[in-house]
């Protein structure tokens, strides 16, 4: 499932966080990005290997490439940490200065918010995404996953751009291979009690201007050779007829050199057979930063990752076409307060993922607000009316205490799959299905999650 809805301080869905108010995000975030969908993805790398430059380096470019391609535009959206760090990268950047280790605490999270992208995002509905990042301290990769704490929003995470300078690697006084921060990454997830993790890596070899000796040649001219080096330093360059797609076509040949070069590193069999085996997207890169101190040629193919990771983010086009229905019961008996917060809270759950519209059991006029169909007259408990009205291809999610007189008719129908059935009490005589008891918050996401993937669930 898509997580990255969630707010990325605390976690929790973007209506909890509000209601909490303890958050930080960007003005207007909760908005925006119904509009431009969020994909978050985190650094992960060794310390000193070059993180904190990259992301510097990708500021500034991205910045610069507005200027450079008609119609699109980053933008930082008000959040206070996200505009300091971008003025520290232009100074940094400008006065050839190395960056600092980045403090071992819970990563900032920190936001960008590209419009008309250069690229087709997903799906033609979206143009826009809200790149949101998460540049970890190299420690926390060491450590096997004791500080998991610090990395809580990493089973939301759908992208993990694994950092890896091979010289630093070579030279550390301790033998770690790649492989060790796959490790170390696996240790994390289990720790935080998360079996799911990143569906997307790409390896970014850093340092790439160290590796002059050990690279294949097609990836030392694909470097030089980038359209965009000059954009680091240079806003006023235009380049004309730009295309990702064409841009890709090549970047995707240099990816598959580079997964034949790390293969024959030290541990680096193992590490892309890791990869391979989770069964996610995997592709590699290669850049040089302006961290490099003889670097005439710029940044080189320092957006790569990222163009990788919008071409293959999440598409969000299914799950905003996506239909709901909410069935909730206005019975006195089971409209208790906590029912109702329930209901509030699979409204919110179900409204982010697709449009939901919210019925009254045993009425079959949609549209009342959960608040008003509690204050309605009780009506019999009856599914039918509710059924018939609606398209078959809505998924519907009941939310009751009471036992639903009609519910058995439709035993052998396609709603069988399509509707589940929560409760706050145990149904004694032959429940539906597909029938969930609910007692906290967490039980209506995973609610949520199995009334959207029922056949992954059943198994
Ligand atoms: N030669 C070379 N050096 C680089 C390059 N990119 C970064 N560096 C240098 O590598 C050092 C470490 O860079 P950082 O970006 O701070 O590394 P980090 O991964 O963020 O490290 P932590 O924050 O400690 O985890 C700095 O001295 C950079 O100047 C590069 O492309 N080539
Ligand atoms: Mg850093
Ligand atoms: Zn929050």
């Amino acid at each position: 499932m898509n997580y990255e809805t969630r707010c990325p301080y605390c976690v929790r869905s973007l209506p909890e966080c509000r209601a909490a108010a303890v958050c930080d995000l960007p003005a207007g975030y909760e908005q925006r990005t119904q509009s431009v969908p969020p994909v978050w993805v985190m650094s992960a790398g060794f310390s000193g290997h070059g993180k904190s430059t990259f992301w510097s380096d990708m500021a500034i470019l991205l910045e610069n490439l507005g200027e450079a391609v008609p119609g699109f535009l980053s933008n930082y959206m008000a959040h206070q940490p996200t505009q300091d760090f971008i003025k520290a990268a232009r100074y940094r950047v400008r006065n050839h200065q190395q960056e600092s280790a980045t403090l071992n605490t819970r990563p900032e999270p920190l936001f960008f918010e590209l419009n008309h992208l250069p690229i087709k995002a997903g799906s033609p509905a979206v143009t826009g995404r809200t790149l949101v990042i998460f540049d970890a301290a190299g420690e926390l990769f060491t450590s096997a996953g004791g500080e998991s704490e610090k990395l809580n929003f990493l089973p939301s995470v759908s992208t993990v751009w694994l950092l890896v300078s091979l010289k630093d690697l070579e030279s550390g006084s301790e033998p770690v291979t790649i492989s060790e921060l796959f490790y170390s990454l696996q240790s994390t997830l289990q720790k935080l009690g998360s079996e799911n993790g990143p569906t997307r890596f790409v390896v970014v070899f850093t340092k790439a201007d160290l590796l002059s000796d050990s690279l294949p040649e097609s990836v030392i001219r694909y470097l030089l050779d980038d359209p965009l080096q000059s954009l680091i330093r240079n806003s006023a360059t235009v380049l004309r007829g730009f295309s990702v797609e064409n841009y890709l076509k090549e970047a995707a040949k240099i990816s598959a050199d580079l997964e034949a070069f790390a293969v024959e590193q030290p541990g680096g069999r193992q590490f892309v057979n890791l990869l391979r085996r989770k069964g996610v997207d995997v592709s590699f890169c290669a850049v040089v930063t302006s961290g490099a101190p003889e670097n005439e040629h710029g940044a080189c193919r320092v957006l790569d990752p990222l163009f990788w990771t919008l071409l293959h983010a999440p598409k969000t086009e299914p799950e905003l076409n996506r239909r709901f229905t909410l069935v909730v019961d206005n019975h006195e008996a089971g409209a208790s307060s906590s029912l109702q917060s329930v209901m509030q809270t699979f409204r919110n759950l179900l409204s982010r993922r697709g449009r939901t519209s919210v019925y009254t059991l045993g009425n079959a006029v949609a549209g009342q607000s959960p608040h008003s169909a509690v204050a309605a007259s009780c009506r019999p408990a009856l599914i039918g009316p509710i059924l018939e009205r609606i398209s078959k291809d809505e998924l519907v999610l009941v939310l009751t205490a009471r036992q639903i007189l009609d519910l058995p008719d439709f035993r052998n129908s396609e709603w069988r799959e399509r509707m589940l059935v929560c409760s706050p009490v145990e149904f004694q005589d032959d429940p539906w299905p597909q029938t969930m008891l609910i007692s906290s918050q967490q039980d209506c996401e995973i609610a949520v999650s199995r009334l959207i993937r029922p056949a992954v669930e059943a198994n």
